[in-house]
């Protein structure tokens, strides 16, 4: 299925559309038509990079994504979905960050596999993260962040958990773009990794031996 991404990253919304309705139709694992999908956006990326696509096409490329997504979400929750709450997660991208489609994969997932989700949605400040531990208690803290310069605000939410006592109590992961400067940093997180899957595996660990 590489198709997927190269028509992803060559922005034809049409052809992703009706790619990823045959490899549903075909019976293909929709985490691995999400997985194409998000080969794809890193395809767009480069040619940001390289300045062969701009803005608009970031823009672009992401509601392309969104569509696609509105087509494989229901078969993810059909093949994965889960019904009793297992825990709460809050999750948000951190502030100044407002790249939002992981999160949603990841709420997505840990949805289907039971959890309940509290999304704070994007650009969230640290005292919203603070404010909602207090409030809903989650054994979880999920972060996202693509920015490297949103590193620094990973940073100083840790520290914000820290300040308000609540560190204790939440195990606390990050992921996106800039897991690789969190991994070499000296960041107070429990988990970092840009793998959705591995994300919810280590969260279900977790939940699953009582944290
Ligand atoms: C789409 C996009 C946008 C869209 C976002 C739309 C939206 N609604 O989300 C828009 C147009 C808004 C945008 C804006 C900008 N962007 Co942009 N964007 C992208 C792009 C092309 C794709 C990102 C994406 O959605 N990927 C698909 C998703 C599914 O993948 P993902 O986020 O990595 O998530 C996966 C994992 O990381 C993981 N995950 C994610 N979060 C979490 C959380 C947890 C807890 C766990 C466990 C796992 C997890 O699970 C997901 C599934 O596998 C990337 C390119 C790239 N290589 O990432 C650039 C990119 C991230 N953007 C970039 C830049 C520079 C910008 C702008 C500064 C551009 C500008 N000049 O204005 C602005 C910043 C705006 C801001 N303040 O945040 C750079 C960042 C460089 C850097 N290291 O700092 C990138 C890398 C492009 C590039 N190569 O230069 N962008």
């Amino acid at each position: 299925m590489g198709e997927l991404s190269d028509t992803m990253a060559a922005l034809d919304h049409d052809a992703v559309l009706s790619l990823v309705k045959t490899g549903l139709e075909a019976g293909h694992d929709p985490l691995q038509l999400v997985e194409e999908a998000r080969k794809g956006m890193e395809l767009v990326g480069e040619e940001f990079d390289k300045g062969n696509y701009f803005l608009m096409e970031l823009m672009w490329a992401a509601e392309i994504f969104k569509d696609a997504m509105a087509l494989i979400s229901p078969r993810i929750r059909e093949l994965y979905g889960a019904s009793e709450a297992k825990g709460t997660i809050v999750m948000g991208t951190v502030k100044g960050d407002v790249h939002e489609l992981g999160k949603n994969i990841v709420k997505n997932l840990l949805e289907c596999a039971g959890y309940e989700v509290i999304d704070l949605g994007v650009d969230v400040p640290k005292a919203a993260f603070v404010e909602s531990i207090k409030q809903h208690a989650p054994q979880v803290v999920g972060m996202s962040a693509l920015l490297t310069a949103a590193i620094d605000e990973v940073n100083r939410t840790v520290e914000a958990i820290e300040e308000a006592g609540l560190r204790d109590g939440v195990k606390i992961i990050v992921g996106g773009g800039i897991v690789g400067e969190v991994k070499r940093s000296n960041l107070n997180v429990d988990h970092a990794t840009a793998n959705a899957n591995e994300g919810v595996r280590i969260i279900e660990e977790w939940i699953g031996a009582g944290a």
